[in-house]
């Protein structure tokens, strides 16, 4: 029986070695190693061995068992990579390739900006408040307190869509929307968006940019609250070593107005062409809202008062990053865009 047990495992062998394909496996299994294989047959017949025989027997049953077992697993392994590395071979995708690397954008330098700046005024409990960029002439101007015929409308000529309709100048008219629907609640909030002027382009000057208005209205609001909502935001925004100077100015939508320059660090304070050889950029106008502005959006100027401010964009951030054109932010270039 030892030799038959032998030349079983013989035959089992040479003819898993035969095997040339993953799919013929489970037959051979099938054959040799499964209940109903011959190996398990063949232990059938122990119970008929004397009991002398039967324990040697069995011991060599056991080993050509696991000999049949192990060799398959070896052979199954070799074929699985065999098959792999054919497919690899006649496959026009390689798989094992590494993959091509997505690249990943960020945000245009505004957007940045403007998520910081919402989130500071944010920690002084303002919110954001959207405005259209197409606007009625009669917001853009008239209820600013700028009738057709007042001088100030050369300063902020813009595009006109027709006779009554114009790209914003500014994002003061969000002002008049903001007041009539809120009213009669008192106001915090600040109206970031895109402006345009029919403007000479210039290194400090585009035709089109971004302002943040800001808008507060309550009882008993001062000149004073402006000027520490605005020298916060610029030590927040950025940094105590900023210089900020406020300027008188006229606005005919505040009464009094005032101007924020920030000391130019493009040239140290030593004049140069961004800052028109000042020292300084003028990178908002602000003020008290002009009575007749309070009274258009609804609230009476004896109750109420308010402070609204207006910020350029783009210049605190040639400041900030040193970028002596302000063409730069629109020109689609990479190489100044990836610098952020
Ligand atoms: C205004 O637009 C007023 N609406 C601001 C305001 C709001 C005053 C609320 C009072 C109360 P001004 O035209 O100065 O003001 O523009 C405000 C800021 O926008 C400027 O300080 C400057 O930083 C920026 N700015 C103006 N023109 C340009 C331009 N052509 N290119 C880039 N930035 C500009």
């Amino acid at each position: 029986m030892l030799d038959q047990l032998h030349a079983l495992k013989d035959k089992g062998l040479r003819e898993l070695e035969a095997l040339r394909e993953v799919t013929q496996l489970p037959e051979w299994h099938r054959q040799y190693l499964s209940k109903k294989g011959e190996l398990t047959q063949f232990l059938k017949q122990l119970g008929q061995l004397s009991a002398e025989e039967r324990p040697a027997l069995g011991k060599a049953a056991n080993e050509v068992k696991q000999s049949l077992s192990e060799q398959f697993e070896l052979h199954q392994k070799q074929l699985q990579e065999k098959k792999l590395n054919e497919a690899l071979e006649s496959d026009e995708i390689d798989v094992t390739l590494p993959g091509r690397p997505a690249p990943r954008g960020h945000l245009h330098p505004c957007t940045q900006a403007l998520r910081r700046i919402a989130s500071v005024f944010g920690e002084m409990g303002f919110q954001v408040y959207e405005s259209p960029e197409v606007e009625t002439d009669e917001n853009n101007f008239q209820l600013l307190n700028i009738p057709s015929y007042h001088p100030a409308r050369d300063m902020w000529d813009t595009f006109w869509i027709n006779d009554e309709v114009v790209l914003r100048t500014h994002t003061s008219p969000g002002q008049i929307r903001a007041m009539r629907e809120f009213y009669p609640e008192p106001i915090r909030i600040i109206l970031p968006g895109k402006v345009y002027r029919y403007e000479q382009i210039t290194p400090r000057s585009e035709h089109q940019f971004y302002q943040i208005e800001g808008l507060a209205v309550g009882r008993n609001i001062k000149m004073t609250d402006l000027i520490g909502v605005i020298t916060e935001y610029s030590r927040k925004m950025y940094g105590m070593e900023r210089k900020v100077r406020i300027r008188g100015s006229y606005f005919p939508f505040t009464e009094p107005s005032i101007e924020v320059d920030m000391d130019c660090n493009l040239c140290d304070g030593e004049g140069c062409r961004v800052c028109k050889y000042a020292g300084w950029l003028e990178v908002a106008g602000a003020g008290m809202v002009h009575p007749v502005v309070l009274k258009n959006g609804g609230y009476d100027p004896e109750e109420w008062s308010g402070f609204a401010f207006g910020f350029g964009l783009e210049r605190p951030i040639m400041l900030q990053h040193g970028v002596e054109d302000i063409r730069y932010f629109y020109g689609n270039d990479l190489k100044f865009l990836h610098q952020f």
